[in-house]
């Protein structure tokens, strides 16, 4: 009779499914993969909480791996306790197509909570990720009934902690306390460069411990018992996230490059792929997996007893609280309230009766006091500028590690952390985030605003000051070629609402999209209301449409314009208007969208036949070209801003009514 395999063979299939199809791809990197398969083994078969049969079950524990250039860790995971990645899937590991990417990418295979690679993001995904659960838990627990109560695991490496991200992520992770989050620090000393400690002596374990983490320090990461012991103990304090800190050796196995930087991030070699295997005591061949190693990895009918007995406690908490069981589900499917449709237009349509002059972040807030109200899901949140971004409505409640019922999340002055946890909560499902920031500190935050991209998450992201229109504060704080920017990333849709309408109408956008993030871009100062009838309200959903023309048939001019800018658009056309000349304003709150109307519908708005063409804009020209064509002309910024009142600043760089006036009268 055979006994149940040691669980350092069972790591080790991780180790030879990793060195084999990083040698096979000639690609990719195997020493994480190695180094953490002990931690990792005892991590998915003793402790993690899942069903491979249903990557999507509501309370499953969520496991981020942040170090995601480990990616073949991941795979062969999956691949091992049952999920939809197969041989052949590993075979093709980095291939065109297939789901093993270089990187854990979030959709392309079953299991894979969010896309890493970008270091010290996945951490911050899974803080998001932590924060969705406590809040989720706080809004439908009930005595006797913890229908959402599951661990976030994330795996972490050097180069995470390196990452500024880290902090920002860690501390407020620390601060609220949450007692579920459970990471691990791949603590080897070697980065891409060679050993850490020319670059990297920071004390990991006080640093987290001043942060209000739970440290586990000192954990031999090859020691199955000493990992055991440890997430045990982290699973314990449920008032603070732990960190166990691993030591581990990069690359285990193998003879010639254990411990060094050469198994980081290349292929071991044949020869070295082979001396692993002897090293190993692994007798198979590339991609054989005995049957009594694949059976004890098998997570098939533990994950269906877990789910099976989480379904259990459901249909109890379903049979006491039927409508709050209904609205969980709802939520997690990420469903809008039936009547949402119906709200939203009846406010756009009292929006454009009323006719206010406010500022767009002022008409941000009105919206979101109007809509919250229907969208219990609405999860709010600024980086230290709720006052500045109208982030804050009537509703809102603030959460605390005490208490995380609210609906609203002090962020601190993290906006990249801020903007990373967004994408973990919406991954986690359950909560729309919406949070905001001044627009030129969306940079702070890039890349965690492409990654809602990539992975297609409908983060909302509000940006504030949108212009030199902020004034006094000067050009550090005014924005330029932000806008641009977020523009021109692949699945962002971007809106510059220019008035109390636009307004509702983008923030209704952000809601509804279900397939990607909406940036919504507003003024800090007063911007009237545009009068339209009711066609060419209908129209502004489509992002860019007619607000006005001064005479009929095909104008001879066109002008586009954005945001605070529709107003001296207007004022221009009147003027040429009044000299006889029939010019259109195009309103284009969001090009996105209006470039995925029909053909007709563009046409209709912005006839090609028509060149003569200005567009304004308080932000750089440059990306107005693919509109106003060589013929054209554009009003905006070509250099920074400065320091001054709003309107001494839109003489001084000639963004004025006269100009937009002077720019159509020169290309007609
Ligand atoms: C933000 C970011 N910067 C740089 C890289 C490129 N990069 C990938 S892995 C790595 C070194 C990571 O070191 P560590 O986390 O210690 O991984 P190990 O070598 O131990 O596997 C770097 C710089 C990246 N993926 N993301
Ligand atoms: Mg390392």
């Amino acid at each position: 009779m055979s006994s149940a395999p040691a669980a350092r063979d069972l790591a080790n299939a991780i180790r030879a499914l990793s060195m084999d199809a990083v040698q096979k791809a000639k690609s990719g990197h195997p020493g994480a993969p190695m180094g953490m398969a002990d931690i990792a083994e005892v991590l998915w078969r003793g402790f993690l909480k899942h069903n491979p049969a249903n990557p999507h079950w509501v309370d499953r524990d969520r496991f981020v791996l942040s170090n995601g250039h480990g990616s073949m860790l991941l795979y062969s995971l999956l691949h091992l306790t049952g999920y939809g990645v197969s041989l052949d899937d590993l075979k093709n590991f980095r291939q065109l197509g297939s789901p093993t990417a270089g990187h854990p990418e979030f959709g392309d295979a079953p299991g894979i909570e969010t896309t890493t690679g970008p270091l010290g993001q996945g951490f911050a995904n899974a803080v998001g990720m932590a924060i969705a659960e406590k809040m989720m838990a706080a809004q439908f627990n009930r005595d006797g009934h913890a229908i959402v109560d599951h661990n976030t695991y994330c795996f972490m490496g050097d180069g995470c902690m390196m990452e500024g991200i880290s902090h920002e992520a860690a501390s407020l992770a620390g601060t609220l306390g949450l007692g579920k989050l459970v990471a691990f620090y791949d603590d080897n000393g070697i980065s891409i460069d060679g050993e850490v400690e020319g670059w990297f002596t920071d004390d990991t374990v006080e640093r987290f411990r001043a942060y209000g983490w739970h440290v586990i320090p000192n954990v031999d990461g090859h020691s199955a018992q000493e990992v055991k012991l440890a997430i045990e103990n982290a699973r314990k304090n449920t008032d603070q996230p732990t960190l166990i800190c691993c030591k581990t050796i990069i690359g285990f196995g193998s003879p010639n490059k254990q411990g060094k930087e050469e198994s980081h991030g290349a292929a071991l070699g044949d020869d070295e792929v082979a001396l692993t295997r002897e090293a190993l005591g692994w007798k198979h061949g590339p991609f054989e997996i005995p049957d009594e190693i694949r059976n004890a990895w098998d997570a098939h009918d533990a994950g269906a007893e877990k789910e099976a007995a989480w379904q259990q406690r459901f249909d109890a908490y379903r049979a006491e609280f039927p409508e709050l069981a209904d609205e969980f589900l709802r939520r997690m499917r990420g469903e809008l309230p039936a009547d949402f449709d119906q709200r939203a237009d009846a406010f756009i349509a009292e929006c454009q009766q009323a006719k206010e002059k406010v500022a767009s972040r002022k008409a941000s807030q009105n919206t979101l006091d109007a809509f919250g109200p229907g969208l219990p899901e609405l999860t709010g949140g600024s980086a230290d500028l709720g006052g500045s971004n109208n982030t804050v409505w009537k509703g809102c409640t603030s959460i605390s590690a005490d208490d995380c019922s609210g609906n609203y999340i002090h962020y601190g002055v993290r906006e990249f952390g801020m903007t990373a946890a967004m994408n973990g909560i919406c991954l986690h499902g359950g909560l729309r985030p919406y949070g905001g920031t001044f627009l030129t500190f969306m940079e702070y935050a890039r890349n965690a605003v492409r990654m809602a991209a990539l992975m297609h998450q409908p983060n909302i992201l509000v940006y504030t000051h949108d212009s030199i229109g902020l004034g006094e504060d000067g050009p550090t704080h005014q924005p330029i070629e932000q806008i641009a920017n977020l523009r021109m990333t692949p699945n962002l849709s971007t809106w510059r609402p220019c008035d109390t309408v636009e307004t509702a109408v983008a923030w209704k956008h952000a809601v509804k999209r279900d397939d990607g993030p909406t940036a919504l871009i507003f003024s800090r100062q007063g911007l009237p209301c545009m009068d339209r009838d009711d066609a060419v309200l209908a129209n502004v959903a489509k992002g860019g449409y007619t607000l006005l023309q001064t005479g009929d048939g095909q104008p001879e001019a066109i002008i586009i314009a954005t945001g605070s800018e529709v107003e001296l658009a207007v004022q221009a056309a009147e003027a040429l208007g009044a000299a006889g000349k029939n010019v259109r304003v195009v309103s284009m709150p969001s090009v996105d969208t209006f470039l995925s109307q029909s053909r007709d519908y563009q046409e209709a708005v912005l006839p090609a036949a028509v060149r003569a063409r200005v567009a304004v804009e308080a932000g750089i020209t440059d990306y107005w070209y693919r509109f106003t064509g060589l013929d054209g002309k554009i009003v905006g910024m070509t250099g920074f801003g400065a320091s001054a009142p709003a309107g001494d600043l839109y003489k001084h760089f000639n963004i004025t009514a006269e100009a937009v006036q002077a720019a159509v009268e020169s290309v007609i």
